[in-house]
């Protein structure tokens, strides 16, 4: 399936070939397409499913600021609303945590990603973009060498179809094409956190003005508004559990548990419509660029949901990765691909060290990153609420970190 524009560039070659049409994928087309680079989308899914994939929803000010600087903002303006409270319950109480008005006072905008997906390809086909959906990238070649080209198959194609580029944009996600082309030796930081959630997308309003984090002896549980219609909730579950393996009465309940609906009052609930079992890890590719393959968003580094950083990592990459590329084709200027690596790694291990720390916030975690057991464990994390609840600087640390990319 193809949803293009009259385009004057040949239909097998384009400066830059991104692989990919999420977030990073999207930003980057739309920037490439601003600064007159040719350049062109491949896109695995069908348009419905990309415009339909609900993930992400908290943007980060630094990603509001990013899509306001090149006009792609209207939407998340007009529709997004603002968030910046968080609301601990412990087995020691409650406490809620107005990082909004902490630190740089910045809030999260909360928008969710489909919305922000469909708002990047109206305006990249919009602005004359070129993109082909329902199109696998299979392989990147030649990386290394004059000559770089990505091997794509339609759904309908019966051999793989070459497209010439002067750099590829690997914007793929962890299981992409870009990350299968790598050299060998490519340094892959892997972590598993070695827990998992089970998460959830229900149909009924937010139940608290605030993100929920439960921290509970039967796991975690987290609530998260995504509209007034909305709520995404998470569930600690076993690692290989299955996500069929509760009903969604015996989840509502275990959410009321955990969230202490004796205390607070019980959740909102109403259907489930869709779940899926998430396991918290990350990893880093060190570094983004190799030859003329560049990689941008979860392709570079996956990033465990706990502390909602992925999506803003992604368009905080593809503006860089934008830059970078104007730099190079139409200055010749190189080295500012290398200096996008550096620039994004250090983003990207900022985001990670937060989002580790919040990991082990907010569970139990298994394994060797447990030191001297349980008890002494469960009581460290005691610790740092107990710090995050009574220390300004921990809390103006923490709504820093937050809220930051
Ligand atoms: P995406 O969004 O995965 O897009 C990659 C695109 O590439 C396509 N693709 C291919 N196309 C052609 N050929 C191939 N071989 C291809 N292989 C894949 C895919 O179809 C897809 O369209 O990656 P991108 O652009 O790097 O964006 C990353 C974000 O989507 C991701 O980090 C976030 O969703 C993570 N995340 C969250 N991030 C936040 O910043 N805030 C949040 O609140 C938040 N919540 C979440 C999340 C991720 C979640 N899951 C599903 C792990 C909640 C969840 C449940």
């Amino acid at each position: 399936m193809t949803e293009t524009r009259p385009s004057p560039a040949l239909p097998d070659s384009a400066d830059v070939v991104v692989l990919g049409a999420g977030p990073a994928g999207l930003v980057l087309g739309n920037l490439l397409l601003a600064a007159g680079i040719d350049c062109v989308v491949v896109e695995r899914a069908t348009p419905a499913q990309v415009r339909t994939r609900a993930r992400a929803g908290f943007l980060a000010p630094n990603t509001v600021r990013i899509l306001d600087r090149h006009g792609l903002a209207d939407g998340l303006h007009r529709h997004g609303s603002t968030h910046g409270t968080c609301e601990f319950r412990t087995g020691q109480g409650s406490f809620r945590l107005d990082y909004g008005a902490l630190g740089h006072r910045e809030p999260h905008t909360v928008y969710p990603q489909q919305d922000l997906v469909s708002d990047l390809l109206e305006a990249y086909l919009g602005a004359g973009g070129r993109i082909r959906f329902s199109t696998e990238a299979l392989s990147v070649h030649d990386a290394d060498g004059p000559r770089p080209y990505v091997l794509t198959r339609g759904a309908d194609d019966d051999r793989p179809t070459r497209w010439n580029a002067r750099y590829v944009a690997g914007c793929d996600g962890r299981h992409g094409a870009a990350r299968r082309s790598l050299p060998p030796g490519t340094t892959l930081h892997h972590h598993d956190h070695g827990v998992s959630w089970l998460g959830l997308l229900a149909e009924a309003p937010p139940s608290l003005d605030a993100v929920g984090y439960a921290v509970h002896d039967r796991g975690f549980a987290g609530h998260m508004a995504r509209s007034p219609r909305i709520t995404r909730y998470y569930l600690q579950c076993r690692r290989g559990a299955p996500d069929n393996a509760w009903t969604d009465e015996q989840i509502w309940d275990e959410l009321d548990l955990r969230m202490r609906a004796a205390e607070h009052g019980p959740l909102r609930r109403g259907a489930i419509v869709e779940r899926g079992v998430v396991d918290l890890a990350c990893d880093v590719v060190e570094p983004l660029r190799h030859g003329s393959l560049l990689l941008a968003g979860d392709a570079a580094g996956l990033a465990a949901p706990a502390a909602a950083k992925g999506a803003n990592l992604a368009v905080l990459a593809a503006e860089a990765l934008a830059e970078a590329l104007t730099d190079a084709l139409a200055h010749g200027d190189d080295a500012a691909l290398d200096r996008y690596s550096v620039r994004v790694l250090t983003h990207i291990w900022r985001a990670r060290e937060f989002t580790h720390w919040m990991t082990g916030l907010l569970h139990d975690l298994p394994g060797p990153d447990r030191p001297g057991g349980p008890s002494f464990h469960a009581s460290l994390r005691r610790a740092r609420l107990d710090s995050l609840r009574t220390s300004r600087a921990h809390q103006v640390w923490f709504a820093e970190n937050y809220v930051g990319v």
